[in-house]
């Protein structure tokens, strides 16, 4: 860590400040460029601690840039998590209000629902699919705090990894019943095809992303309980999204689940 507590808590409400008022700040890297992820996952922290003192709820957790066209896309290499508050979701086939977002884009992905805890560290693929419930088809609406959506990794870890909406819907279904790596999707953008892929372009398998997120808070003793939902990340780029546009992500077995920016 190469930030005080002070300066953690100035970065949580700058970001959170940002977020709350949808204005795009510049990344935080350039008044801190020392700053590391562990710094970043102590402002995320810190503007979770923030929401759930205010009476927000946590719903969930989120894996991000899990896939090499995600981190195409942004120009980021690693992993990361983020957290899913109650006022970030959305029902399928609802509306996403554009004015209370800057830059929103929307994400094609594979969320699980988790019938057991799990617990890292060494979290591991078979761990994540017997402790799963079912897995459902999900739109993410990432939102990135940052001016032209440009940041580090540990800029985007602090902005909670970009999260913004999600829209769940489609067929719930246990994992027993499918190959989560060959699932194939398509992502729809006005009514056309914007992008097209499979489960396995998340890691491998979309499993291992909540592997990941489990083995990522195992350092700070943390893990998830039954009945968790979690994002596993884009399966391919996201696409950008102005009022008026209607999203909807079609998958294999699965169903679809739609929205639109109003
Ligand atoms: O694109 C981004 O804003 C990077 C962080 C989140 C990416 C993701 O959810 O996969
Ligand atoms: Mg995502």
């Amino acid at each position: 860590m190469t930030l005080s507590p002070e300066q953690t808590a100035e970065l949580a409400e700058y970001l959170e400040n940002a977020e709350l008022n949808a204005k795009a700040v510049p990344q935080i890297s350039l008044r801190y460029p020392g700053i590391t992820e562990a710094d970043g996952y102590a402002i995320q922290h810190e503007i979770r601690r923030r929401k759930i003192a205010r009476g927000t709820q946590i719903v969930g957790m989120k894996a991000g840039l899990t896939s090499r066209a995600k981190m195409r896309q942004v120009g980021v290499e690693n992993p990361s998590y983020g957290f899913l508050a109650d006022y970030f979701a959305v029902p399928d086939g609802g509306e996403i209000e554009r004015a209370k977002l800057i830059h929103p884009r929307v994400e094609p992905e594979i969320a699980f629902v988790l019938k057991k805890p799990l617990r890292g560290p060494g979290c591991h693929i078979g761990a994540v699919l017997a402790a799963t419930e079912f897995v459902m088809p999900a739109l993410e609406i990432i939102d990135s705090r940052y001016e032209n959506f440009k940041f580090d990794f540990a800029s985007v870890v602090a902005d909670n990894s970009s999260s913004s909406r999600f829209v769940l819907g489609g067929r719930a279904r246990p994992v027993e019943d499918l190959d989560l790596r060959t699932l194939g999707m398509a992502l729809e953008h006005n009514g056309k095809p914007f992008s097209f892929g499979a489960g396995a372009a998340v890691l491998g398998h979309p499993a291992l992303a909540v592997a990941l997120v489990v083995n990522l808070l195992a350092r700070r003793d943390e893990g998830l309980e039954a009945g968790t939902l979690i994002m596993t990340g884009g399966i391919t780029e996201a696409v950008a999204c102005k009022a008026g546009d209607h999203v909807c992500l079609r998958m294999q077995d699965l169903g679809t689940v739609s929205a639109r920016f109003v």
